[in-house]
């Protein structure tokens, strides 16, 4: 065994406010960016028009907002503002080590550049962190999960202002005087790539009606949000020192369809702008020279300051994480498409899919560990697995989720097949544990969870929570993982063997 202590993995569950909350024009939240987006029956368009909006999409969005009407899945979310105290309950009943939650931008500050916080949105997370604490669960915030304050895109053109940077850190330095001594694990960002991918719901930038992103806008934002997640970081470990902090990817897990040479570059191209970027400016400390030729080569224009190069080699963050559901496949050649988390992708032969194309790839996690600790040699998170779903409610309300159950058996086996390859992994969160609206499709369909929520995709239903098969699995495998990490003194060999 080598000499580093082995850590015991946390494992956790995770939602994000604007999935889950609702209450969207409740105790004085301001309207945002995931409100305006509309539910549109899954069809192959429907996802363009539901995640990349544009002007007069949003017009739509304020207008029905005046009215309360029209489908707006985020707007309801899983009405964890109403089920807070009952959901927390339950996910102490589970026996999760660690919680992970986003607080909404705009329940905090409506239009994003008030000077002072809305007192209800305070009082409101007052009761989150309370309850957190109180059931003995470890804290794992995203500062902002997809969603930031409408009037921001609109007043400053959202993340292509540097004026963002300022206004973003004075949210951050609210959340952190108040709540920073119950901060266990912190995010910056969510997914902080998807906003190359996605970047409506990555940095707030809505699509010309008429044509492709301005990818210089789009990677201008980007880069500012890289500038204020070190600015986060460097104002936190004044305030709040004790607070670990991350940085977040959605990892791709990039294979190359076949050995030739340019599959391979290729393979190697695209992992580093569309996942390894992010990554090697907030957890390495340096813009890397890769993204330098990708601007000149499409004639994009981003202004890297040298006080953004200093300020990203001094304020690193602590851990990495990512968000593993899939695996990819690159090729020079055509291929049969599929589609993944953020992106689509070609459908690899050695592998099954979800309903929603997915490809399901235990092994590619081990994979995927390995390499984001060799790359930083920092602790890393997997902040986001799991198996999205369509649920069958039984006529005794029973919901037998062995699918979901099979597919996180094989990925936790290949998270502890990681450990004893010498990774230090921080845990494990289960995107999604209770029922929320899908980020990619705005289906309540499309379940995660192991708590389910009776709502449809049209907002019907009581939003009663009831326990999938999954919640008794998953309870009795985060107790038998830590009676086999203290029978065996964490050594990965001996509790693979158990
Ligand atoms: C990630 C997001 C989450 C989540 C997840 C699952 O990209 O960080 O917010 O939603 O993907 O994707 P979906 O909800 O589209 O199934």
């Amino acid at each position: 065994m080598n000499q580093r202590k082995r850590r015991e993995l946390l494992w956790g569950g995770a939602t994000a406010s604007s999935q889950y909350e609702g209450a969207w024009n409740v105790g004085g939240k301001g309207l945002d960016t995931q409100d305006c987006r509309p539910y549109v029956p899954r069809t192959e368009v429907a996802t363009t028009a539901t995640r990349l909006l544009t002007p007069s999409t949003i017009a739509r969005a304020k207008a029905d907002a005046l009215t309360d009407s029209g489908n707006y899945p985020f707007r309801r979310g899983s009405r964890g503002y109403e089920h807070l105290e009952e959901d927390i309950a339950l996910l102490k009943e589970l026996g999760l080590d660690i919680y992970r939650f986003s607080i909404s931008w705009a329940r905090l500050f409506p239009n994003g550049d008030e000077a002072e916080p809305n007192p209800e949105g305070l009082a409101y997370y007052d009761r989150v962190f309370a309850a957190v604490k109180a059931a003995g669960m470890k804290t794992f915030l995203t500062l902002t999960h997809y969603a930031m304050p409408l009037h921001l895109v609109e007043a400053y053109g959202g993340w292509t202002d540097r004026t963002l940077i300022d206004l973003y850190v004075r949210y951050a330095r609210v959340v952190f005087e108040r709540w920073g001594d119950q901060i266990d694990y912190y995010l910056p960002f969510n997914e902080i790539n998807a906003g190359y991918f996605s970047p409506w719901n990555g940095v707030g930038l809505p699509k010309p009606e008429d044509g492709p992103y301005d990818q210089s806008l789009v990677f201008t934002s980007l880069h500012h949000q890289f500038v204020a997640s070190a600015r986060v970081i460097q104002m936190q470990r004044e305030v709040a020192p004790a607070a670990q902090s991350g940085c977040m990817v959605a990892y791709f897990c990039y294979y190359p369809f076949t050995c030739s040479p340019e599959d391979n570059l290729k393979c190697t191209l695209d992992e580093n702008v569309n996942q390894w970027y992010a990554v090697d400016v907030l957890a390495r400390g340096y813009h890397p020279e890769y993204m330098d030729r990708f601007w000149a080569e499409h004639g994009v224009p981003v202004d890297v300051l040298d006080e953004d190069r200093v300020l990203f080699a001094q304020n690193t963050c602590d851990f990495v994480s990512f968000s593993y559901y899939t695996s990819s496949v690159v090729t020079t050649q055509e291929g049969e498409q599929t589609a993944g988390n953020l992106v689509v992708t070609t459908r690899n032969p050695y592998l099954k899919s979800s309903e929603w194309g997915w490809q399901i790839d235990p092994v590619g996690l081990r994979d995927a560990l390995n390499r984001t600790w060799d790359r930083c040699r920092k602790p890393v998170m997997v902040c986001e697995c799991g198996f999205g779903a369509r649920d069958l409610v039984e006529e005794d309300g029973s919901i037998h989720d062995a699918y979901r159950i099979a597919y996180l058996r094989d990925h936790f086996e290949q998270i502890e097949e990681a450990v004893a390859d010498g990774v230090d992994c921080l845990g494990f969160i289960l995107w999604g544990v209770i029922d929320i609206v899908s980020a990619g499709s705005c289906e309540m369909g499309k379940r995660y969870g192991c708590v389910y929520v009776d709502a449809d995709d049209e907002g019907n239903g009581t939003y009663a929570r009831s326990k999938k098969d999954s919640f008794a699995w998953y309870h009795d495998f985060i107790e038998d993982y830590h009676r086999r990490f203290s029978e065996t003194g964490g050594d990965p060999a001996a509790m693979l063997a158990r």
